[in-house]
């Protein structure tokens, strides 16, 4: 033991005392203290505190978080308020770093073009010595949580340091506590660790200062993510979008995945089943309103792991227990789950909303805009620019919330089951105003395979950069596949096929425009869509072949829709969503098949997949002289 106490001997005894100390060594895990006393030794916190599993460690971050600044309290019971770094409407701290979120990768190794890399040593080095003293005058957390289920075959443990009151208690809503599993590891280093830091804080609320040395870089060998000057939970909290590079890394050498996968409960009325789905939707697509379907239950609404199972299906799980949703447009009538829980007494951290007498407002949220207020730019009042003349939105388009999923009356009671769920299928979509019709069933698993690597999207304000361009964004994962794309297909392909019972894939896409670009579809029409996919994995409703896929029947939507929104879906509405569009879909192949063609050794499985679509769409084309093709024509 004493070997291990020694692993502290950098640690000044006045930062950490002689409790937190206890804590530490009670985990008898040397691995733990090396990473704690390198990292307190090098970012020079001047306090540090070690957070157990007990309600009363869990209460002090929640404190600490609003007497440093970090969170403020408003009107509503346990509701409070956090902001991140803004300089203006093109430079700040409110969505996720594409450009400084890198992936350090030792020489010779190889990494797709798509995939932001920088020299294992080189990159080290440079974020090492940012991270130099970047904690000096802050309170250094240390926290232990479980990304999964506790006590499952699926699950991680993690390790987070950082000097965020505000990012601990956001992990703390998110994901389960797992101090006493840190105890279970018996000594061992099976664990990813996370090393936190705001940077500089500058203001009132305090806010990242030094945004120009943002970095969050990824260490695939060592497991580990170093992430310095920001605070926006995309970029900060260990245990999400870095986590998941991590686990994408770890699957992929292993015989499972990490998928950007919401997790949906669907209850066919009538049917006394549930049957669940994954979906993988890029930022602001429809990914959280699909999961909040009316009627159906939510087990998890961004990241899962799967796993194939001994009953011959693939099971999957949460790794979170909380959801970090976008805010913008949740109203009671399209969001009324997440309305009614953000809107009543219990534990939510708003992010980057004005504030006007202690009560959040956001964009879409149905309610007259104050005139003034605070939100991430200060103090605010309508017709407010930033310093380059942009108007600057009364709550930032990518605000949040953060709840946790037990909180809402949808919440699937299979949420912490170790066990997972069984999968019955998967969902992928886009923002697509053109090409693909709102549904369509692949042909099979490698079929699917290839749909899910043909999502495309147009870029929305999650993520830092310009607004609606339309880029390719393979199984909504594309920011977070840190392993060849060869890799990450080869193992979608066998994962598939080592299963008894695949799950079925659908590509679904919500914003299909009309020539005047006026939405084919309304917002809760993607719930006849589901329910549709639903009984097709069970085998209750037939299919129309088409050579890119199956489109249901009109006449098993007509009955859905009547049934589950009361609406009279007419034949012209189907004739025009579910058309063929042959030339926008040979288009669409051409951009998929460039950028494939950028990748080092693509299976074949894919390009056979990518041939045979094109000769199918050719084949038609040159059948029916025509761009679109009616669905009736396959009948
Ligand atoms: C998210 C994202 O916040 O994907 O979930 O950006
Ligand atoms: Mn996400």
């Amino acid at each position: 033991m004493d070997v291990v106490k020694n692993l502290l001997i950098n640690i000044d005894s006045d930062v950490i005392d002689q409790e937190s100390l206890d804590k530490l060594y009670a985990l008898n895990n040397e691995h733990v203290l090396k990473i704690v006393n390198e990292f307190i030794s090098r970012c020079k916190p001047s306090k540090v505190t070690v957070i157990t599993d007990s309600q009363e460690d869990i209460d002090y971050v929640r404190q600490r978080a609003i007497e440093i600044g970090e969170e403020a309290k408003l009107s509503i019971d346990g509701h409070t308020i956090h902001y991140d770094a803004f300089s203006t409407m093109g430079y700040h701290d409110q969505a996720r770093d594409k450009a400084n979120t890198r992936i350090l990768v030792p020489k010779g190794e190889y990494a797709s073009p798509w995939i932001n890399t920088i020299d294992r040593d080189e990159g080290l080095k440079e974020i090492l010595e940012i991270m130099e003293g970047c904690m000096r005058g802050n309170e250094c957390i240390v926290r232990f949580f479980c990304l999964g289920p506790i006590n499952s075959k699926f699950s991680i443990l993690a390790l987070q340091l950082t000097d965020s009151l505000y990012v601990c208690h956001s992990e703390d809503i998110l994901y389960r506590k797992a101090y006493e599993e840190f105890k279970k590891l018996d000594g061992s280093n099976k664990f990813f660790y996370f090393i936190h830091s705001s940077g500089e804080l500058i203001g009132d609320p305090p806010v990242s200062k030094n945004l120009d040395k943002r970095r969050i870089y990824i260490d695939l060998k060592e497991n580990r993510v170093l992430s310095v000057n920001n605070q926006y939970a995309g970029n900060s909290l260990g245990l999400k979008k870095l986590a998941l590079r991590l686990a994408i890394n770890q699957a992929n050498n292993e015989d499972w995945l990490a998928e950007h996968y919401f997790i949906l409960g669907v209850h066919p009325k009538g049917k006394n089943r549930v049957s669940y789905f994954c979906g993988a939707y890029p930022s602001a697509c429809g990914k959280t309103s699909t999961a909040m379907l009316p009627g159906q239950t939510v087990l998890g609404d961004d990241i899962a792991y799967l796993r194939p199972w001994d009953d011959g299906y693939a099971h999957v799980v949460n790794i979170e227990r909380g959801l970090f949703g976008i805010i913008k447009d949740v109203n009671p009538e399209d969001d009324p789950y997440i309305w009614d829980a953000i809107t009543t007494p219990r534990e939510i951290i708003f992010s980057n909303v004005l504030i006007r007498e202690e009560t959040p407002y956001w964009i879409g949220d149905g309610r007259e805009v104050p005139e003034k207020g605070i939100n991430f730019s200060g103090e605010w009042q309508i017709g407010k620019k930033d310093e380059e003349g942009k108007k600057i939105p009364h709550a930032h388009p990518n605000a949040r919330y953060t709840l946790r999923i037990e909180e809402l009356k949808n919440a699937d009671e299979n949420l912490h089951n170790p066990d997972g769920v069984p999968l019955h299928g998967i969902f992928y979509g886009g923002r697509d105003s053109d090409t693909m019709p709102p549904i369509l069933e692949s042909l099979n698993w490698e079929h699917g395979v290839f749909l899910g690597a043909s999502i495309e999207s147009e870029t929305t304000s999650a993520t830092i950069g310009a607004v609606g361009v339309r880029v390719q964004q393979p199984m909504a994962n594309l920011d977070f596949i840190v392993v060849p794309l060869r890799k990450y297909l080869e193992n979608h392909q066998r994962f598939g096929n080592s299963l008894q019972h695949c799950p079925k894939v659908f590509a679904t896409n919500y914003f299909l425009k009309n020539q005047d670009c006026k939405y084919l579809n309304g917002m809760l029409d993607k719930l006849c869509w589901v329910i549709w996919a639903e009984g097709r994995s069970h085998g209750d409703y037939e299919a129309i072949k088409t050579p890119v896929g199956y489109i249901p029947k009109y006449e098993d939507l007509k009955e859905l829709f009547k049934e589950y929104l009361g609406k009279d879906y007419t034949k012209e509405e189907y004739m025009e969503q579910f058309e063929i569009r042959v030339t926008k879909l040979l288009k669409k192949l051409e951009r998929i098949e460039m950028m494939y063609r950028k990748e080092e050794n693509v299976p074949d499985f894919f390009w056979i997949v990518v041939n045979e679509e094109r000769e199918n769409l050719l084949n038609l084309k040159e059948k029916y002289q025509k761009e679109d093709i009616p669905p009736d024509e396959f009948l």
